[in-house]
């Protein structure tokens, strides 16, 4: 995957609460495109290797109950600068340090419970995208 894509995705409590819609709108109107996109629900071996980097974590257990507990929307987008741009917009880990405006203020409702994922690299970025997506899938 190029440097200028990044990898997200809309975890269960945006589903949940109905926020799909308008934080895909943020995401676009951010100027990313979609490469690639799905609705699915991770297994426990998925969500495992997923977050696998926090296997040590004491979060780790929580994190892979959550993220399958319902469905996904996992995506590739693209844009200039995209895993950073996307960092910005999506806003810190927890949302009650969330900049105003970013999407985690607005929808994220707790640090696990936090709406989106984003790439923190290029290289992740790249991992994570070939994770969910077969090259026929992306556009
Ligand atoms: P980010 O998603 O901002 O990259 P991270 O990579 O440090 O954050 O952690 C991955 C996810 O794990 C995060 O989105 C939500 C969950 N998580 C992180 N810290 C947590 C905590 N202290 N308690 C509960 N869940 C946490
Ligand atoms: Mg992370």
């Amino acid at each position: 995957m190029a440097t200028n894509r990044t990898f997200t995705m809309l975890k269960p409590d945006s589903i949940e609460n109905g926020n799909i819609g308008n934080i895909l709108q943020m995401i676009t109107d951010a100027g990313f495109s979609i490469k690639a996109m799905k609705y699915t629900q991770l297994t426990e071996s998925q969500a495992k290797e997923f977050y696998a980097v926090h296997a040590e974590r004491p979060f780790y257990a929580e994190l892979v109950e959550y993220m399958t507990s319902g469905p996904i929307i996992a995506a590739i987008l693209e844009k200039d600068n995209a895993v950073v741009d996307f960092r910005t917009l999506i806003g810190a880990t927890d949302p009650s340090e969330a900049e105003e405006g970013t999407i985690r203020s607005k929808y994220a409702e707790s640090k696990g419970r936090n709406a989106v994922h984003g790439s923190d690299s290029d290289e992740n970025a790249a991992i994570e995208g070939n994770f969910h997506f077969t090259g026929a899938e992306i556009f």
